[in-house]
């Protein structure tokens, strides 16, 4: 009798196991990227240094793609208008890689606490998304470091856009 009963406290069995994906986070440098995952990792943020040769090392992102599940874009909201351009070249060509064309995207309009962010309103039209991305599945939503809430949020309407594309992969 003590042994069922123990058996029955503790050998319920593990938690189901959490489904995992594989997801490639990308933008320009300085929009918040190490900052932004470190932060849903509780990491420390003061050891954050910026990547090395960012600008150069762009045209390698693509070696990172094969076997990307989801992506994740990041922006800085307040960057230049040079800066932006580039963000919505680097978006586009995301959009039409081979390896992620079908991918759900998550893209974060971040640094939204500075004065000079632009809405999502604005970015959406200036990044032309809804001719590019029709179709596809993707979420624009705002952010800044300071509203992990907001993140966290995003992460999970991006998580469930890679469960209803597991059960139904022909919707894609
Ligand atoms: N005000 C503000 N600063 C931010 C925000 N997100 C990131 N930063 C700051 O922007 C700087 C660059 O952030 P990083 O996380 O290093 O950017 P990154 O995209 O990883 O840059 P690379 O590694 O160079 O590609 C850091 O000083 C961050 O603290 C934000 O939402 N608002
Ligand atoms: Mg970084």
């Amino acid at each position: 009798m003590d042994y069922l009963c123990f058996k029955a406290l503790c050998c319920k069995g593990p938690p189901p196991p959490r489904p995992e994906y594989d997801l490639v986070c990308i933008g320009l440098t300085g929009s918040g990227k190490t900052s932004l995952l470190s932060q849903l990792c509780s990491e420390n943020p003061e050891n954050i240094v910026s990547t090395t040769g960012a600008d150069t090392i762009r045209k390698y992102w693509s070696r990172y793609y094969q076997g990307s599940q989801g992506v994740i874009f990041v922006l800085d909201s307040a960057s230049s208008e040079d800066d932006l351009e580039t963000a919505r070249n680097e978006l586009h060509s995301a959009l039409q890689h081979p390896q992620l064309c079908t991918l759900p995207f998550l893209i974060l309009a971040n640094h939204q606490d500075k004065p000079a962010a632009r809405s999502v309103q604005e970015i959406k039209k200036y990044f032309e998304l809804e001719p590019l991305a029709r179709g596809k599945r993707w979420i624009l939503k705002p952010c800044s470091l300071d509203d992990m809430e907001a993140v966290k949020d995003s992460f999970t309407l991006l998580i469930n856009l890679l469960e209803e594309r597991e059960l139904e992969p022909s919707r894609m």
